[in-house]
């Protein structure tokens, strides 16, 4: 009989099991609001009792899949980072991951740097935990489907496919911005991310070809699961669009390999651990 390979194991606790391919609490279509009133405070007494320090999340009852940093660039959108944490972290909880959230501050005023803020989150993530899977998200999406999963597949994922400020579709057929999930092994594979691309444009279709020069393909949702609810702003101070950063792209294929996580250079300023997320500041070195 099978019985005796079911050994109890000394600490008297049952041998977990994998959390199933499909968890099992999602909900589907999801109602958002970004309402004002909404504070740090409230959203850490409702779900900060799931959490441990810095944003992280393992689920009790099962062994995750996978093992997921989400990072975010960010500057001066505080309003914003309430709303996706209120949003978030209940989506993140029913998906079952084993996860940590990572806000990456850009220190100082100088010109804006999606791109390279995201490479300093995907290194300093890993300082961190035994990461195998990054989800890079804009502090101001939120996901109407809680079955678009934050985890990575085979291909790197396009998971902001349906935005509503681009009426619920793809604005062109490569783009690959807002939200995206890549493995540790597909970030490596593209040398990261470019560190070039200063101020607003191009840092996302660098990318996409990135992936495609490394023999990938994108994966994707589809547009009903993949809508995103986009928390309307005014342009941002010192991110104005930068008129070199199309011009950049052309060049991707031989850049590549030069410009990305081997060159990246960045000092850590301050980390902090709130209970929703780690919050680590960084000189970027921008200019001014
Ligand atoms: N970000 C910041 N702070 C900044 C700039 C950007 O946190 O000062 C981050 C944030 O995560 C944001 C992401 O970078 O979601 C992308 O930047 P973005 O929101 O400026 O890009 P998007 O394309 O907006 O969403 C462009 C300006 C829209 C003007 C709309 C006027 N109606």
């Amino acid at each position: 009989s099978g019985q005796a390979l079911n050994v109890t194991p000394a600490s008297g606790e049952r041998t977990m099991e994998p959390c199933p391919e499909t968890p099992p609490n999602l909900v589907g279509p999801l109602h958002v609001d970004f309402d004002s009133e909404r504070s740090l405070d409230q959203i850490r007494k409702e779900v900060g009792h799931f959490l441990q320090e810095g944003g992280r999340y393992k689920p009790q009852e099962c062994i995750s899949k996978q093992k997921v940093a989400v990072i975010i660039p960010f500057r001066n959108r505080h309003e914003h980072l309430k709303h996706w944490m209120y949003y978030l972290h209940p989506i993140l909880i029913r998906q079952q991951l084993d996860y940590g959230i990572y806000v990456i501050n850009q220190d100082g005023d100088g010109i804006f740097n999606r791109a390279k803020l995201m490479n300093a989150g995907f290194s300093e993530a890993l300082k961190q935990y035994d990461y195998e899977c990054f989800v890079f998200s804009d502090i101001d999406l939120v996901p109407l489907d809680d079955r678009n999963l934050y985890r990575c597949f085979d291909n790197p994922r396009h998971l902001a496919v349906a935005m509503d400020k681009f009426n619920f579709n793809l604005p062109y057929n490569t783009y690959f911005g807002g939200v995206s999930s890549l493995s540790k092994q597909h970030f490596l594979k593209i040398n990261g991310f470019p560190n070039g691309y200063w101020g607003w444009g191009g840092e996302d279709d660098d990318i996409y070809k990135r992936i495609i020069f490394r023999g990938m393909t994108i994966s994707r949702p589809d547009l009903m699961i993949g809508r995103y609810k986009m928390i309307r702003h005014q342009r941002d101070l010192h991110n104005e669009p930068n008129p070199v950063n199309p011009d950049k792209l052309q060049k991707t294929q031989f850049t590549m390999d030069q410009d990305g996580l081997n060159s990246l250079s960045y000092t850590v300023k301050k980390i902090e651990k709130d209970k929703l997320y780690t919050f680590i500041s960084v000189d970027i070195q921008a200019p001014a």
